[in-house]
């Protein structure tokens, strides 16, 4: 059975937050795996990230990474000074996973979040950016023996990627079995015409999964075909974890940037509603 994870960002309204709370809260929970934001772990001192790595190795609870890179980062921009940061900063952040004794990092790694394709642009030139840019970070990767996990995500969100094919030849291109795709339901809902078949398509390049319902609700709640998801998932043999994202709090820097513009807690206790998607998600994976 995959591990399962939880997002962080499901109960806070910032990125930057203290991750120790939450070890022995998704633990309680039930949950092999907390997600917590690279950034905040590649900005925190070595002491900072000994209180978390101890916390979490007494919990036995797995961490997990995911960034959606700022524009002041992005590897696909046209300006190089831009680009050096981008990569140095990647470079920093496989440093800070390496320490953490953890292994996975994903997200919007190859550009940065939001991103839309400057008017009148060829998108193939950001592409080749990105790809050279990610084949200097993923020496880096490899020598701390951790992976980076390109997120698709929907055109709304981003323009390198926003198929499974695409993110399948974008990681070919970079030529490392470092790098991998990471794959996300809600995404995939929007952009995909299978979603059975995108799965198939990343295969045995899939590094990590993430999963919510067509609006970010918890695994459970929705229309998502989630007996086709897990089918999907088992045929192609995954193994790695499926960290569930729901977002349903207005509010704060989470709620803005992730365009949560009602509340979808319901009167939901988010506890109850977290352990609750879990369950489902065990048994959905069972079933399928
Ligand atoms: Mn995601």
């Amino acid at each position: 059975m995959n591990k399962i994870g939880i997002y962080y960002a499901y109960w806070t309204h910032d990125w930057d937050a203290d991750f120790v709370p939450f070890v022995s809260k998704v633990k309680q929970l039930g949950f092999d795996i907390l997600e917590v934001n690279s950034g905040t772990v590649t900005k925190m001192s070595n002491s900072e990230r000994d209180r978390l790595k101890t916390e979490a190795h007494k919990q036995g609870i797995e961490l997990t990474y995911c960034i959606g890179l700022p524009h002041e980062y992005d590897i696909a921009s046209e300006d190089s000074s831009v680009r050096r940061a981008g990569i140095a900063f990647l470079k920093k952040s496989a440093e800070a996973v390496k320490y953490m004794g953890s292994k996975q990092l994903g997200g919007i790694i190859y550009s940065s979040w939001p991103g839309k394709l400057p008017g009148n642009k060829d998108k193939r030139a950001f592409v080749d950016r990105s790809v050279e840019s990610m084949r200097e970070v993923i020496k880096v990767v490899e020598d701390c023996e951790v992976f980076f996990n390109v997120e698709v995500v929907n055109r709304f969100e981003q323009y390198i990627m926003n198929t499974s094919a695409e993110a399948v030849e974008y990681v070919e291109r970079v030529g490392s079995d470092h790098c991998k795709v990471l794959l996300d339901s809600f995404h995939l809902n929007i952009e995909e015409d299978d979603i059975h078949a995108a799965i198939v398509t990343a295969g045995d390049r899939l590094g990590h999964f993430h999963i919510g319902e067509t609006n970010r609700r918890a695994p459970g709640r929705g229309r998502m075909p989630w007996n086709e998801i897990f089918a999907a998932i088992k045929q192609i043999g995954y193994q790695g974890a499926i960290s569930m994202e729901p977002f349903l709090m207005p509010g704060g820097e989470v709620g803005r940037d992730i365009s949560v513009y009602r509340d979808l807690r319901d009167g939901l206790d988010l506890d109850e509603e977290a352990g609750r998607a879990l369950k489902f998600v065990r048994q959905e994976i069972e079933q399928a």
